[in-house]
């Protein structure tokens, strides 16, 4: 029987690489999101890719994620995001708090839920996506930072607390990734903002960049724990030291 990988976020970006990757590697892929319209595309695109309603905000559609499923072997924590750019000073606590919501306890719903499933796999592997804004603050990066530094730390919690199960429990930290919305939506839609962050930057990451991390990760063998793995662009050397071409 094909092991079983659930992807959240999944209708764009990383996420969709990552569910498009992970079925070429021959996994089943349930491709879970709120845009529905996009992941019957995707499905119908992909072979092996299942896809299913899911907003990581909600218990209930969380649950009903994880009464779908006869099987989990691999839990990829995706669904996350950016709102906004405001120094800490001025910035609104409604958009902290839909950034923890999304990051830090859409990542414990999904878990709390699938994790009795990936021990029963007897292999399972648990990837949360968190960010180099899990160990790096930035200015600007206020409440996305805040969330990420405690999805990094939840990570970290787990792996400790889970040690001695048939758990593998990964956290990838992508730095500079040139994607269709991350940065629209940091930036509220406003799209020359968002072009600006990747301007004259000769070859920021891809979220295929990304995925091909997340599928070698969870195709080590059994006893390979790969604990962290941080991908930057070459081009990015720290978060405050980026090369950018003029022209
Ligand atoms: C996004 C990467 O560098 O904008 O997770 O924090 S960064």
């Amino acid at each position: 029987m094909k092991r079983t990988a659930v992807v959240t976020g999944a209708s764009s970006g990383i996420g969709e690489a990552t569910a498009r990757r992970l079925a070429a590697e021959g996994f089943h892929v349930v491709a879970a999101a709120r845009r529905r319209d996009r992941l019957d595309k995707l499905a119908a695109e992909v072979p092996g890719v299942t896809p299913v309603t899911l907003d990581v905000t909600s218990q209930e559609s969380v649950d009903e994620l994880a009464a779908a499923l006869d099987r989990c072997d691999v839990l990829v924590n995706n669904a996350g995001g950016a709102v906004g750019l405001e120094p800490v000073a001025e910035s609104d606590p409604d958009d902290w708090r839909r950034m923890y919501e999304v990051n830090v306890l859409g990542s414990l719903r999904t878990t709390r839920a699938l994790l009795p499933r990936l021990i029963e796999s007897g292999d399972g592997v648990l990837v949360m996506l968190t960010s180099v804004a899990g160990v790096v603050s930035y200015e600007g990066g206020g409440g996305y930072v805040a969330a990420k530094h405690g999805q990094t730390a939840m990570t970290e919690t787990l792996r400790l607390e889970l040690v001695g199960e048939p758990v593998r429990i990964v956290e990838i930290l992508p730095g500079m990734v040139r994607t269709d919305e991350f940065s629209l939506v940091r930036f509220r839609g406003d799209a020359d903002a968002a072009a600006r962050v990747y301007e004259g930057v000769p070859g920021p990451l891809t979220a295929d960049d990304v995925a091909d991390a997340i599928a070698w990760t969870v195709t080590r063998p059994a006893h390979v724990n790969i604990d962290r793995l941080v991908i930057r662009p070459r081009a990015q050397a720290a978060q405050h030291k980026v090369h950018r071409v003029t022209s």
